[in-house]
């Protein structure tokens, strides 16, 4: 289809049988979370995927090669090699490939990739956003405009805590990006379920999500969506235990001068530091549930292809 792009086995027999796929991003792997961890959880997020009945497309660049769809070994040689992987956004592509190198993509990255191999739902953690002080430092993730320029549903955990969660939610706004809560009024704070601020709408059920994204597709309208999953409350942590520390590792970053690609990966170490570890198991906790719902959506998206058109 595209010579930069090789497809594994599952992934290509998943097309060739119509079977529903779920594009899976690679940074959270090389970056977002510490080895052993991000190993069990590249696996783990794939296995729930294929338990719905769904293929996983797991997506990163090896050897100046897209790859849609990881094998174990090279989810291994990401989760081992972390950070030497460099941290790969979309308009990185074109050069890591030129060079033949490797690149972990991040959400503007993978969610380019899907949409162009026609994957229409991904599932990840939480996207990057609005940053604390974006009017001093700019930093406003490409994930943002790449989601608004996307045909794809990017199922997440709201956008992650340490950003500006509603200067995120007004950059989505401008951006046409629909925002839509699944069984919550709420933006989810990625660590918490419950933001005070309000999404654009709310759909209850996989099945009400699937039949919106047939309907927009139907309307032709191009842009990408975002849906809202909030992290189970029975698993979320509290305002009280997380909020300081999201600030003091925002505080110790600024001090340190860490910016631009640096800044994500830094600030969710860091904040995994201060909590002895209960950040990393709620980002855990947070992804399986998105890859569960992304999986179902993908499902029922596939009995609405099925279904006779009048
Ligand atoms: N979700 C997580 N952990 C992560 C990410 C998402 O639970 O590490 C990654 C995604 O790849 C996202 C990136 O694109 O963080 C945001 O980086 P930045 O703020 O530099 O755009
Ligand atoms: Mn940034």
């Amino acid at each position: 289809m595209n010579k930069h792009i090789r497809f594994n086995d599952e992934v290509k027999k998943a097309i060739l049988s119509k079977k529903p796929l779920v594009a899976l991003e690679s940074t959270i792997i090389a970056h977002g979370m510490p080895f052993p961890q991000n190993i069990a959880m590249a696996n783990h997020v794939e296995a729930i995927v294929r338990e719905c009945g769904a293929a996983p497309a797991t997506i990163a660049v090896i050897g100046g090669e897209i790859r849609v769809g990881c094998d174990d070994d090279a989810l291994e040689y990401l989760g081992k090699s972390g950070r030497e992987i460099p941290k790969a956004g979309k308009r990185d592509l074109p050069y890591l490939i030129a060079k033949k190198m490797d690149g972990a993509t991040t959400v503007g990255a993978t969610a380019y990739i899907a949409a162009m191999v026609g994957i229409p739902v991904f599932a990840t953690g939480g996207i990057g956003g609005v940053h604390r002080d974006a009017e001093k430092t700019f930093d406003i993730s490409n994930d943002l405009e790449v989601i608004a320029e996307c045909n794809i549903a990017v199922v997440s955990a709201g956008a992650k805590a340490i950003l500006d969660l509603p200067r995120t939610l007004e950059y989505l706004e401008t951006k046409g990006v629909e925002v839509i809560g699944y069984r919550t009024d709420f933006f989810p704070a990625f660590y918490t379920a419950k933001s005070p601020h309000r999404v654009n709408h709310r759909l209850n059920t996989p099945k009400e999500i699937a039949g919106y994204l047939s309907i927009k597709n139907e309307l032709g309208i191009k842009s990408g969506v975002l849906i809202a999953n909030p992290i189970p409350e029975e698993l979320e942590l509290k305002n009280e235990e997380i909020d300081a520390k999201i600030a003091e590792a925002v505080k110790t970053a600024r001090e340190e001068n860490i910016t631009g690609k640096d800044l994500t990966p830094y600030l969710l170490f860091k904040i995994k530091e201060l909590t002895a570890g209960r950040s990393l198991d709620a980002n855990i906790v947070l992804v399986y549930n998105n890859a569960y719902l992304a999986a179902t959506i993908a499902k029922e998206l596939k009995e609405n292809e099925k279904e006779p058109k009048i």
